[in-house]
């Protein structure tokens, strides 16, 4: 199977990164993850992704706050599909990180999940994985399928927490 390749503009990012890890986990789909910074350390992150997909990786997640270029620069040096997870900072409240991420410029895609969005990043990485993977596609029903019956289990006791 495909790895999935995590990257961060920095470790005050784990919080959010640690959200993609533990879907990760639950699925026991392999990873890796790593401190790279499109402005800090901008040979490392391109060296990264121009070898990503021949070391093996499938996907990549890049996850970064404030003037969040690291997505667009992992993907101007790779083919692979990209995540852009945009980081909550705290002036603009994730606004610039989004915005940032977000508004890639024709040519160079990166699919931009919501402020802090690591769950959800990894979810669509496995479900892009997926399209060539059933036993994976059965995995994401399933996961569907559960969460769909914690919400009807939330349903039918609804009425009853509002009886005081
Ligand atoms: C970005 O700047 C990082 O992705 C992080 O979200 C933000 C702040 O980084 P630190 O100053 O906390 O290292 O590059």
């Amino acid at each position: 199977m495909k790895k999935i390749g995590i990257v961060m503009g920095s470790d005050s990012d784990l919080p959010v990164i640690r959200k993609a890890v533990d879907v990760l986990k639950s699925f026991d789909v392999p990873f890796e993850v790593h401190v790279f910074s499109a402005h800090r350390t901008p040979e490392e992150a391109r060296n990264f992704s121009r070898s990503a997909r021949e070391n093996g990786f499938g996907v990549l997640l890049a996850a970064a706050g404030m003037a969040a270029h690291l997505a667009g620069a992992i993907a101007a040096n790779t083919t692979l599909p990209v995540i852009g997870i945009p980081c909550k900072s705290n002036t603009f409240s994730g606004m610039d990180a989004l915005l940032s991420t977000v508004m890639m410029p024709s040519g160079i895609p990166v699919a931009t999940v919501a402020v802090d969005g690591g769950a959800n990043a990894a979810l669509l990485a496995l479900e892009i994985l997926a399209v060539s993977d059933e036993a994976l596609a059965e995995k994401l029903q399933a996961k569907r399928e559960r969460d769909a019956a914690a919400v009807l289990e939330k349903d039918a006791g609804i009425m009853s927490r509002l009886e005081d």
